[in-house]
């Protein structure tokens, strides 16, 4: 009898079990998923895994040396995404070089960027260590090519940032671009200065520059929660897992996103990308502000604080985090708008934050849409209509209706399976009761006649579970 290699046998769950994911999250009624359960996980796991799930909500900050020229190269506006400007402008290794010499953020304040993300009710942040084009933004001894050795600024950001977390209690991680690295020979991606990729010696670049630095991240900074992999052009699985060796051997307890190269500790969904329907395992959207991760000086169509509470609510509800980004400025200044739609969100957070920490996704699935009978996309799939009216997040014993639109008068919830013991608004300092009238699964509360919130008002119900039925 053939025993197979238990690697492989891992590697067959996880595309087993990302098949099935994929399956329940584009194609599926949401109603449909209200059966399945978790794969089973072992202590260890689920220990790690604990931070993350009560988070929900994280600040992504996208920050090099690309903040200097802002989107705008020898006097024309690239089209695309800010950080990915040397690519887009194709610019030359040697020209981008010199802008390390002009990366001078004096007004770079570590605590005030860690307080905007307390502020804004946010658990954990993630920076951008190193982006694709190779330049780290801490004291590396792996390459001279950081911001302590190479501009006239000499200070190791990252160290003070992990300084300021650990002071106001968020978590820090480390966005790390493992496969592109545009300023290396043998890095993915610059085929400008270095010709195509698949003539290059990947691994002298992952063993020399990308390992080490990985290393360097999880031993000089403390605790780390996360490493954000990204792009992983070229990881093979054997690639992959010698990141994984090294994470496992310096911080055990710290998080791998899902774009390594192979299947990390949870999914990363695409950019700006959530799901129509609940997704039963742990996953994040990284998503923007405006419509750049890198700071752009051309692109102020900000998100407003509306449109972020509902994203944020509709991710909680489908049972995952919100990792939302900054780009700060060359000088070291987080956007104003930034600043003043994330403290929107944090003072709404302050009112209504126990129906998102810690919060577990909706257990109805009608409130999210459905797909349309008649009209199909392009590929003739049926288009998924979302409805934007109410959300529903969980926590033991309570259901939090997030109603996004006012109803007249009283709001009515079908598929109850639980009885409704009480009912109040999370903006009552006085939790004053509202009437509930509950037919079999039919529940009808009745409401104030203005909306507390202008943002989302939170109806809490409170249930008692009814023996037999669940
Ligand atoms: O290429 C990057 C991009 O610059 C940015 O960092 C985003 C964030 O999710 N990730 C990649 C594109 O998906």
């Amino acid at each position: 009898m053939h025993i197979l290699p238990p690697a492989f046998c891992r590697r067959i769950l996880s595309i087993m079990i990302f098949l099935l994911t994929t399956l329940a999250a584009s194609g599926l009624p949401a109603q449909s998923l209200q059966s399945q359960s978790p794969p089973a996980e072992s202590a260890e796991r689920a220990a790690r895994m604990r931070w993350f799930r009560e988070a929900k909500f994280g600040l992504f900050i996208h920050w090099g040396l690309y903040a200097i020229p802002a989107g705008e190269w020898k006097g024309q506006l690239i089209p695309g995404i800010g950080e990915w400007i040397m690519n887009r402008a194709k610019i030359p290794v040697k020209e981008y070089e010199q802008l390390a010499v002009q990366f001078n953020p004096v007004k770079f304040d570590a605590e005030a960027w860690v307080r905007l993300a307390a502020d804004a009710g946010m658990k954990y942040i993630v920076i951008t260590s190193k982006h694709h084009d190779g330049f780290a933004m801490y004291a590396s001894k792996a390459s001279p090519y950081n911001i302590v050795d190479a501009t006239p600024f000499k200070r190791d950001p990252l160290k003070e940032l992990a300084a300021a977390c650990a002071r106001q209690k968020i978590r820090l991680g480390f966005y790390y671009s493992q496969a592109q690295d545009w300023h290396e020979p043998n890095g993915a991606g610059n085929t400008w200065d270095f010709g195509p990729d698949d003539k290059k010696d990947f691994d002298q670049y992952l063993r020399t520059k990308a390992e080490p630095q990985v290393a360097e991240l999880l031993t000089q900074y403390g605790p780390i929660c996360l490493i954000w992999f990204d792009t992983p052009r070229m990881m093979t699985a054997e690639r992959s897992q010698r990141f994984i060796d090294l994470l496992r051997r310096l911080q055990p307890a710290c998080l791998i996103d899902g774009r390594l190269g192979t299947a990390g500790d949870y999914r990363s969904m695409g950019d700006n990308s959530i799901p129509n329907a609940v997704v039963r395992e742990d996953w994040e959207v990284p998503a923007t502000l405006n419509h750049t991760w890198g700071f752009k000086k051309d692109d102020t169509d900000w998100k407003p604080p509306a449109e972020l509470v509902f994203k944020l609510v509709d991710i909680v509800s489908k049972g995952g985090n919100y990792l939302l980004n900054v780009g700060p400025t060359a000088e070291g200044v987080i956007p104003q708008a930034s600043q003043d739609n994330l403290r929107a969100v944090g003072r709404w957070l302050k009112i209504n934050g126990e129906a998102i920490h810690g919060a577990g996704p909706t257990p109805f699935g009608d409130e999210l849409g459905s797909y349309s009978e008649t009209e199909k996309d392009k590929n003739g799939k049926p288009v998924f209509k979302a409805r934007a009216d109410w959300r529903c997040t969980t926590s033991a014993g309570k259901l939090y209706v997030h109603l996004f639109r006012w109803p007249d008068e009283a709001f009515e919830l079908r598929a109850v399976k639980d009885t409704v013991v009480r009912a109040y608004l999370l903006a009552d300092p006085r939790r004053t009761r509202l009437a509930v009238k509950q037919e079999g699964e039919t529940v009808t509360v009745a409401l104030p006649a203005k909306a507390p919130s202008e943002l989302d008002s939170v109806l809490c119900l409170e249930t008692k579970s009814v023996s037999g039925r669940r």
